[in-house]
C-alpha cells in the first residue's frame, strides 16, 4: 500500500472511539425467552469489568453507555459507585440512557401517557438523568421511547405530539452547558402500529423544538428495509442535527446484529458521508459513536472486540477515498469513476496498517487472539456462572 493511503488510514484510527453498552455484556434474550449465558455480566461491575478489557485490547473503547434503571440502582445515589467503577477499571462512564419503559407505570407510555401523573413521573426520570450526566461529567442523554400504540384509534396522535414537545423543551431547560440531549426514533416495537418518535423527521423536529442542544440519534436498525440511512445522515450533518449512531446490523427488523455482519458496505458508507461532509464544509463532525447491540447466542465480549475491530476497519475504508477526485467526478457525472472509488476503497485491506497503528501503540495485533489467550473468559465464567444459573431464562 502507498504510504498516503497507509497514512490516510492512521489519521483515521486516531480520532476514532467508539462506545460499548453495558447492556451488551448482560444477558438478554427475544420475546420468547433468554439464554443464559456462564460469563454473562450480573452487576454494573461486572460490566465495566467486561468493558475494560475490551478497552484495554482495542484501545478505541475509552466510555461505556449506561441505562439509568439497569446501573444506577440508586439513581442520583449511585453516581459515586460508578465513579470508582470508572477508575477501576479504566472506562468512563458515557452516554446516559434514561429507562422511560420497562416500568409498570409506562404501559401506555411515558411522555406520551394520557395520565398527567406518568408524564410527570417520566420527566422527573430525565431530570435525574441529568443531573446523573452532570456528576459523572457525561455529555449526552440519550432518549429512547417506546411510547406508541398498537390498534388504530387508541391513542390521540396529535395530542401525544405535543406532550412530546413540551417535555422535551422543559428537559432541555435542565441540560447543563456542552450537555446534549439526544434524541432517537423507531418506526415500530413495542408498539406495532404507531410509535410516537417513528422516523428521522420526527426526531428532528422534536430535537429543534427542545432547544439548540437537542440532536438526532441514530440507531442503524431502526429503519424500514430499504431506508437509505446515509442520505439521513447527510442531510442531519448538512443541518448540524446529528448527534451520535447506534450501531448495529440487522436483516429484517430491529435485530441488534455485529455491526457489519449483514451490510458491511452500508457502515462504509455511512462513514463515507460523515468524512465527505467533513472534507466538503472544512468542519469536524462531533458525532457519538456508540454500539447499541445484544448478543443472544454469541460470546458478549467475543462480539463487542468484533464489533469494534469492524468498526475501525470500515471506518479506515471510508478514509482511504479521494474527495478531491470524488468531487471531480460527480461535477463530470462521470458515474462509474465516481462510484468505483468507493467500491475501490471498500474492496481494499486496511488489516495490515491497522495491525501497525495496534503495535505503535503497544496493542495487540489481534485483540480477539488476546482476549481469547488471556483467560479471562474462564476466569470469569467460573466466577459468575453460579449466580447466571439461577437468572430467569424466560419472560413469562
Ligand atoms: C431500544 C433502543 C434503545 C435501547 C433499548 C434497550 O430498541 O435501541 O436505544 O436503549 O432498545
Ligand atoms: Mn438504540
Ligand atoms: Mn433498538
Amino acid at each position: 500500500m502507498k504510504t498516503s493511503k497507509s497514512d490516510r488510514i492512521l489519521q483515521a484510527l486516531t480520532r476514532f472511539h467508539i462506545e460499548i453498552p453495558s447492556w451488551g455484556f448482560a444477558n438478554t434474550g427475544t420475546r420468547f425467552g433468554k439464554f443464559i449465558q456462564a460469563a454473562a455480566a450480573t452487576t454494573t461491575e461486572e460490566k465495566f469489568s467486561d468493558a475494560g478489557q475490551v478497552h484495554l485490547l482495542t484501545g478505541v473503547c475509552p466510555t461505556i453507555a449506561l441505562h439509568v434503571l439497569w446501573d444506577f440502582p440508586a439513581g442520583i445515589n449511585s453516581t459515586d459507585d460508578i465513579q470508582r467503577l470508572s477508575e477501576r477499571f479504566g472506562v468512563q462512564a458515557g452516554s446516559i440512557n434514561p429507562n422511560l419503559f420497562q416500568d409498570q407505570e409506562y404501559k401506555y407510555g411515558s411522555f406520551g401517557n394520557p395520565d398527567p401523573a406518568v408524564r410527570k413521573r417520566a420527566l422527573s426520570h430525565v431530570k435525574d438523568s441529568i443531573e446523573i450526566a452532570r456528576r459523572l461529567r457525561c455529555r449526552d442523554i440519550s432518549m429512547w421511547f417506546a411510547d406508541g400504540s398498537n390498534y388504530p384509534g387508541t391513542a390521540n396522535i396529535q395530542q401525544r405530539k405535543q406532550w412530546f414537545e413540551v417535555s422535551l423543551r422543559v428537559s432541555h431547560s435542565e441540560l447543563a452547558p456542552g450537555q446534549r440531549l439526544l434524541v432517537e426514533y423507531k418506526p415500530f416495537e413495542p408498539a406495532f402500529y404507531h410509535t410516537d418518535i417513528a422516523d428521522w423527521g420526527m426526531a428532528l423536529h422534536l430535537a429543534r423544538f427542545a432547544g439548540p442542544q437537542a440532536k438526532v440519534l441514530v440507531d442503524t436498525g431502526h429503519h424500514y428495509a430499504a431506508q437509505n440511512i446515509e442520505q439521513i445522515v447527510a442531510w442531519l450533518l448538512s443541518d448540524d442535527m446529528l448527534g451520535g449512531f447506534h450501531f448495529n446490523d440487522r436483516r429484517y427488523a430491529d435485530d441488534d446484529l455485529t455491526l457489519g455482519s449483514i451490510d458491511p458496505y452500508q457502515v462504509f458508507r455511512i462513514f463515507h458521508e460523515i468524512l465527505f461532509f467533513e472534507s466538503d464544509s472544512g468542519k469536524h463532525s462531533d458525532i457519538a459513536y456508540m454500539i447499541d447491540q445484544s448478543h443472544n447466542l454469541k460470546g458478549k465480549i467475543e462480539a463487542m472486540i468484533q464489533t469494534v475491530t469492524t468498526a475501525q476497519e470500515l471506518f479506515s475504508k471510508a478514509a482511504l477515498i479521494d474527495h478531491h477526485e470524488l468531487r471531480d467526478a460527480q461535477e463530470k457525472c462521470d458515474l462509474v469513476r465516481a462510484e468505483s472509488l468507493l467500491q475501490d476503497a471498500f474492496a481494499t485491506d486496511v488489516r495490515p496498517v491497522i495491525q501497525e497503528w495496534r503495535a505503535a501503540k503497544s496493542l495487540p495485533k489481534d485483540p480477539m487472539d488476546a482476549f481469547r489467550q488471556s483467560g479471562y473468559l474462564e476466569r470469569i465464567a467460573k466466577q459468575r456462572s453460579a449466580r447466571n444459573s439461577q437468572s430467569l431464562s424466560s419472560y413469562a
